[in-house]
Parts: structure tokens; sequence; C-alpha cells
């Protein structure tokens, strides 16, 4: 058990591209995406890197799952629910050190933007960059695995 945990460790640390981004077929706010990827053993996609937002992104665009005429917006793992002002990863509950925030973000608007999403709308303009949104507005989401297939 110990060195499975190991394992997995390095997985994480070393080969990091090694993770398997999925959009469930479905719209779902923020809670219920979040349950639904950790009761698959996966998780709301953490985003810690310009690396894991680029290699995200690359995998969005081609996704086929818009939000509207006017873009696309997933959700993806980090909240301030925990404190109220901080953003958190929902996996490591580790504050956000990288991030890729619209210019005019967060702001909280209206008090109530407490859950982020990356959204794509070159109208807005908002490109593949980050917005904090009120956590009961029903959108796609981003799950991600660690595809550690190759330690079995
Ligand atoms: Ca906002």
């Amino acid at each position: 058990m110990k060195e499975i945990l190991i394992c997995s460790l390095l997985v994480l640390g070393i080969v990091a591209d090694e993770v398997i981004f999925e959009v469930p077929n479905f719209m779902a706010n923020w809670h219920g995406a979040n349950l639904y990827c950790t009761t698959r053993g996966s998780s709301l996609v953490t985003v810690t890197s310009l690396e894991k937002h680029e290699a995200l992104v690359k995998f969005l665009e081609k996704s086929d799952k818009k939000y509207n005429n006017e873009g696309y917006r997933f959700w993806i793992g980090a909240s301030s629910l925990p404190d109220g002002e901080n953003f958190v990863w929902q996996s490591t509950g580790s504050r956000l050190s990288f991030t890729k925030w619209n210019l005019r973000e967060p702001n909280n608007a209206g008090g109530v933007e407490q859950c982020v999403e990356i959204i794509y709308c070159p109208t807005c303009p908002r490109i593949w960059d980050w917005n904090d949104m009120k956590c009961s507005l029903k959108a796609y989401f981003v799950c991600e695995t660690v595809d550690d297939s190759h330690i079995r």
C-alpha cells in the first residue's frame, strides 16, 4: 500500500502531463460537478501551472460542449467557499498560485461569486481565461484523473 502511494506521488510530481481530462455530457452547478467527479474517483480539474493550463485548453478546444452561441464555459476545481475570501483548489486545499484570471476578474459580482470557471467567448472578450461565478450556475465541467495505468 505504501509503495503504491509513493508511485502515485511520483506520477503526480514528475509525469505531470499524465492526466486524463473528461467533460461529462451534462451540465451541473459547481457542487454537483464536484460531487460527480469525486464519486467517480476523479476530481474537478486543478490547474497549477501554465503547462497544465495549456494542456487543458488544447483539450477543451476540441470540445463540442458549447454553453451557448457566444462560446464555452466549464467549471474548474477552484472556489473561495472555505472562507469566502481566498480561492483554493478543491482537491488539495491549497491557495491558487498560478492563475489565469480575465483582466476584470475575480470581481465577486453581486457578492455571490465563489466558484471558478474557464471561459472562451471571443466577443466578450474572454479567451480561455478564468472568472469567478455564482456556484449555482449550471455549466459543463472538467474532471481529471491521474493516469497511473503504466505502473500497474
Ligand atoms: Ca466574476
